[in-house]
């Protein structure tokens, strides 16, 4: 591995990660209407969709580049929840019978298995929503300055919509059954997945207040790195990945003749170009001190993680 991977920032991560992971459940708990308010099957529905598992990346990211910003308060809490509650969204209406037809998520049934098809459609439109209204009133209650908040809710707007994840869905879509080549592949990925994770990025740093701009293009560098290299991972892990840890089905892409990386260019390479862009992530955080090294340490564990 690169010599720009430090075991400390690893640690540092390993540290960061049980608290941060809490405190995001804590703020989505406090954002989700109750299971038993009315309409209480919608509700309960969009709880079992967010609440309880997943590596919660999103809300992390949000927090670790408010912490390597200086800002560790509850300005951060809004758009932690908003940005995973979109991520929630996404793969409820992914896993839909008109999308992929998944029957696991997270090691449960998906959320149209365990409730029905109209229900999970809701859920995902009313997740949608709920984002951005938790985002705003959020932010808004925790002091985040007017102009910082409407630059959140349209950096999340561009990169939820089809310009962004929604767009890379649709190109998705398009591409099952035809070969795409290693630029498409990207364009694809840079969409569906990137964009949210970059927009996490953004978001900590508008909620954090920073204004340098060479700061601002610094983390928006990593952050796109860390994104590219997460879905390769995503699609290695799919060839190799335990069913158990990953908590779906494994080898679903191959068995749906889905253009990965694995398939247009190899294992191998696919490993080194993850591990790249990965070690890109960290030196592009090189004018960063050490509040930074939880960012880095999520550079290693995007290329890492087993599930
Ligand atoms: C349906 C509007 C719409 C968009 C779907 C992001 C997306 C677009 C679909 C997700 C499909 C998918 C499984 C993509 C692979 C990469 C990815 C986003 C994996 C899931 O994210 P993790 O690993 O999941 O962060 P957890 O469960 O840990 O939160």
């Amino acid at each position: 591995m690169s010599a720009r991977f430090n075991p400390t920032h690893l640690e540092a991560l390993e540290a960061a990660l049980p608290p941060l992971r809490e405190r995001a459940e804590r703020a989505l708990e406090a954002a989700l209407p109750a299971a038993d308010a009315h309409p209480s099957r919608l509700h309960e529905a969009m709880r079992y969709a967010v609440l309880g598992s997943g590596k919660r990346l999103r809300p992390v990211l949000v927090y670790a580049t408010g912490s390597a910003l200086g800002e560790d308060g509850e300005a951060l809490d809004a758009p932690a929840a908003a940005v995973e509650m979109i991520h929630a969204y996404s793969l409820v209406h992914d896993d839909l019978p008109a999308m992929d037809d998944d029957d696991w998520r997270r090691g449960q049934p998906t959320c149209h298995r365990a409730y029905d098809e109209p229900t999970a459609i809701l859920v995902g439109d009313a997740l949608q929503s709920l984002a951005f209204q938790t985002l705003v009133h959020g932010s808004e209650t925790a002091g985040v300055p007017p102009a910082a908040q409407a630059a959140m809710a349209s950096s999340l707007a561009w990169a939820v919509g089809s310009r962004g994840m929604v767009g890379g869905q649709a190109i998705d879509l398009s591409a099952v059954g035809r070969s795409l080549d290693a630029a498409e592949l990207e364009d694809m990925h840079i969409h569906k997945t990137g964009a949210l994770i970059r927009a996490s990025v953004q978001l900590g740093a508008l909620a954090s207040g920073v204004t340098d701009e060479a700061t601002r293009s610094a983390l928006d560098r990593y952050a796109k790195c860390i994104g590219l290299a997460f879905q390769i991972h995503d699609d290695v892990l799919d060839v190799e990945g335990n069913p158990e840890a990953l908590g779906k089905e494994q080898g679903a892409d191959a068995a749906r003749d889905k253009p990965t990386y694995p398939s247009i260019l190899g294992l191998d390479a696919s490993r080194e170009l993850a591990e790249r862009l990965a070690s890109d992530a960290v030196e592009a955080l090189d004018g960063l001190d050490a509040s930074a090294d939880c960012l880095r340490g999520l550079a290693a564990f995007c290329i890492q993680r087993q599930a």
